[in-house]
């Protein structure tokens, strides 16, 4: 697919100058801090060198003092202290560590997770109430609970205290909690893109100081809040958050963590996954760690996640891998199933063809698995897409935006049409009679035709910096590693060159080609995968963009670009 190729702010070449003459950097890695918005030369090598020791305060979280009394009171009166996690990965990983820094300081600590399928998101009022006749006085929600006023209302009739951690966005009528720490409630933009897990490790950070200042490890070990990483870390990045701030220190540090983590459950789900031990990369994460442990949360008990997180018997850690790796694989099959039927769909539907939007509807998907597929359409036409599971005469369904369209104000606006709604601005949720369905979709589609215009429906490519292919060496292909790890909020630097020719291509399996790129006197090996389907295809003069990177071969590291996208510039 075409993308519109965007540029960043373009800042002033002597700035981009000055701060690779003070800092010692190339200019090429100066261009992109700077046209990023970094001109702080303390800043910069706070980024360049993330560091353990720059975690922010966790008492920058508001309420973090008074949660902090509230639970170390609990532990003093041998109070029975309940974590209610959400069903995915950050939730998941939340209430791990939570339960295993409380277990190891002697707390009575249990965990709930509510099934996605029966239970539904947040709290309920039935889990509640069994919490509270099993003698449960304190409840810490977790990755939740910041939308559950009404029973968290209930609790507290009960003489329940709720602590919520919780990262989402805290609605117009705020729970009458014990206390709140979500940081969204401060304008701190290095907290507030914090995971749900991000805060619960902050929780264990202040948890820590004060207990340490008030002598509880005079009697017992210090818990070594570094070795949780491994678990904070896959949160972090399973929940698609900006890997910048306080992100960029947990998910830097967290990898090296995670590889080399001693914890069964990480072992196992390594093996499974075939990820390998001492180099586990984030997209390791993304691709393998995170879809097995997710897929219990979508077809099964999301509880395994924890077990498998929190156990140190291997046998159970490994039985537990397997079952999420078999959950897991069933989910895969649902997903091409579903995908299939998706396309196929789409493909005899004229007006859907034509249309803006994508809204398909049901009874054999499984609503626990069509976000994953809406994200896949998305991906393949780029246009918004709303996929419905139907249940007799009701349909949950999962809209996934393109970045131009704001669909939880689009589903606002046809609120009319649906029973209920909930979300952000790319991904949001919706509930909807079976007999509003075919309405509600041309009035969607309506709403697009008028809402989208001109070349909105063209992904964009933002380009960090054009450069001369001179510019690009061994040395600053080394030198930009010291950006990684990219993620959302801090994407792999993209370059763009004009007019080069592109020389010498082979066509390799799988859509691989390889061939030169050349300007003037410099020449550079050039690797693009799905770009053409056959040689005669490409074009031999272009503007090219693309990833810089190594190229590791027996054993020899060279510098190649990646191609993104290109224009020919033959005719
Ligand atoms: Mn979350």
């Amino acid at each position: 697919m075409a993308k519109r190729w965007e540029k960043r702010n373009n800042a002033q070449e002597n700035k981009i100058t000055k701060l690779s003459q003070s800092l010692g950097i190339s200019e090429v890695l100066s261009t992109v801090l700077v046209n990023r918005g970094m001109t702080d030369e303390d800043e910069i090598m706070r980024f360049l060198y993330p560091d353990l020791k720059d975690m922010p305060s966790p008492f920058l979280i508001e309420g973090m003092e008074k949660a902090v009394n509230r639970i170390i009171s609990a532990l003093q009166k041998h109070e029975k202290i309940m974590l209610y996690g959400d069903y995915d990965v950050d939730g998941i990983s939340s209430v791990s560590i939570v339960y295993l820094f409380l277990k190891s300081v002697g707390a009575a600590v249990g965990y709930y997770i509510p099934s996605r399928l029966k239970e539904g998101y947040g709290l309920n009022k039935e889990s509640i109430k069994k919490f509270i006749n099993g003698g449960y006085s304190l409840l810490i929600t977790l990755d939740c609970g910041i939308s559950n006023a009404e029973e968290i209302a209930f609790a507290r009739q009960n003489s329940m205290d709720t602590i919520i951690v919780d990262h989402h966005e805290i609605p117009d009528t705020r729970p009458p909690a014990y206390e709140i720490l979500d940081p969204k409630d401060s304008g701190i933009k290095d907290i507030n893109i914090l995971a749900g897990v991000g805060v619960a490790f902050n929780l264990l950070m202040g948890l820590r100081s004060t207990m340490k200042k008030e002598g509880f490890f005079n009697s017992m070990n210090m818990p070594n809040l570094k070795h949780y990483l491994d678990l904070v870390v896959l949160g972090t990045i399973a929940d698609i958050v900006p890997f910048t701030g306080e992100n960029r220190i947990i998910v830097s540090t967290g990898i090296k963590v995670l590889s080399g983590s001693a914890r069964q459950g990480i072992q196992a789900i390594k093996e499974v996954s075939s990820v390998s031990g001492d180099t586990t990369r984030t997209a390791d994460v993304s691709f393998r760690i995170a879809p097995r442990i997710n897929a219990a949360g979508r077809l099964d008990d999301p509880a395994i996640g924890v077990q498998l997180l929190t156990t140190d018997n291997p046998v159970l850690a490994n039985k537990l891998a397997k079952a999420l790796d078999k959950i897991n694989s069933n989910r895969q099959l649902i997903e091409q199933k579903i995908f299939k039927d998706a396309l196929e769909l789409i493909n005899k539907d004229m007006v859907m063809k034509k249309s803006k939007g994508i809204v398909l509807a049901s009874e054999e998907w499984h609503p626990g698995v069509i976000g994953v597929v809406a994200s896949k359409l998305v991906e393949a036409y780029y246009k918004p897409t709303i996929l419905i599971s139907l249940n007799s005469d009701v349909g949950k369904g999962s809209a996934r935006s393109i970045q131009s369209i704001h669909i939880y104000e689009t589903l606002k606006s046809l609120s009319e049409y649906l029973v209920g709604f909930g979300g952000h601005k790319l991904a949001a949720g919706l509930v909807i009679k079976a007999d509003k369905l075919d309405v509600f979709r041309n009035n969607f589609f309506k709403l697009l035709d008028m809402t989208i215009t001109g070349d909105m429906m063209t992904p964009i490519l933002t380009i960090d910096g054009v450069l001369k292919l001179k510019q690009i060496t061994k040395k600053v292909s080394d030198e930009l590693k010291l950006m990684m790890p990219y993620g959302t909020g801090n994407a792999e630097p993209v370059f763009v060159s004009y007019g080069v020719k592109l020389k010498d291509p082979v066509l390799l399996k799988h859509n691989v080609l390889r061939c030169k790129a050349i300007q003037d006197d410099t020449s550079i090996g050039v690797v693009a995968f799905n770009t053409v389907d056959s040689i005669d295809n490409l074009p031999k003069h272009a503007n090219i963009a693309y990833y810089i990177r190594n190229n590791s071969f027996n054993g020899k590291d060279t510098v190649e670009l990646v191609l993104k996208d290109m224009t020919g510039l033959d005719n």
